[in-house]
């Protein structure tokens, strides 16, 4: 049976996936509205990672005979003004994702749980992923600026992003 402090934190990480599974999806919205098709791809085919994050995290749970207490998920913002900006967001958001992770790897040291503890440090290596893959784009949206003619070629290529399920492979 887990630990109650590590339930809940894992509970709590469960809604932030989906949260964020929300946030893509308002973005990829956005995206699809401004005609942005390949944009819209990319954060919807993040928005299914982020299912497979909350999922993951949902299964652990169930396999250490834990309780999953799903709660409400938050709506997301819509304050998008432009793709420099959105992905700005995106860049902090996960940033705060990344601090969060720390936080269940923190716990798990202070509880002595080193199943979690183990289990976690795929999340953390997938932090890093997320958050460099992010900044990747921003680096180069910053350094071919936001002309129509960089747009639509990022566009081609951030709609060649395909989904593959994210498995836990601890
Ligand atoms: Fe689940 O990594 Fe992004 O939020």
């Amino acid at each position: 049976m887990i630990n109650k402090k590590i339930e809940e934190i894992l509970n709590a990480q469960i809604n932030k996936e989906f949260y964020s599974a929300y946030l893509y999806l308002a973005m990829s919205a956005y995206f699809d509205e401004i005609g942005l098709k390949g944009f819209s791809n990319w954060t919807k085919v993040q928005a299914r990672e982020e299912v497979d994050h909350g999922m993951i995290l949902f299964d652990y749970l169930i396999a250490r005979n834990g309780n999953v207490e799903l709660k409400q998920i938050e709506a997301p913002e819509y304050d998008f003004h432009e793709p420099l900006q959105v992905f700005e967001k995106i860049y902090n958001h996960e940033k705060s994702v990344t601090e969060s992770i720390d936080c269940v790897a923190e716990m798990t040291d202070d509880e002595c749980d080193l199943a979690t503890r183990n289990f976690i440090d795929w999340y953390i290596a997938e932090q890093v992923e997320e958050e460099a893959s992010v900044y990747e784009i921003i680096k180069k949206m910053k350094m071919f600026g936001s002309e129509k003619s960089v747009l639509y070629h990022m566009d081609k290529d951030l709609g060649s992003r395909e989904y593959k399920q994210h498995k836990y492979a601890g």
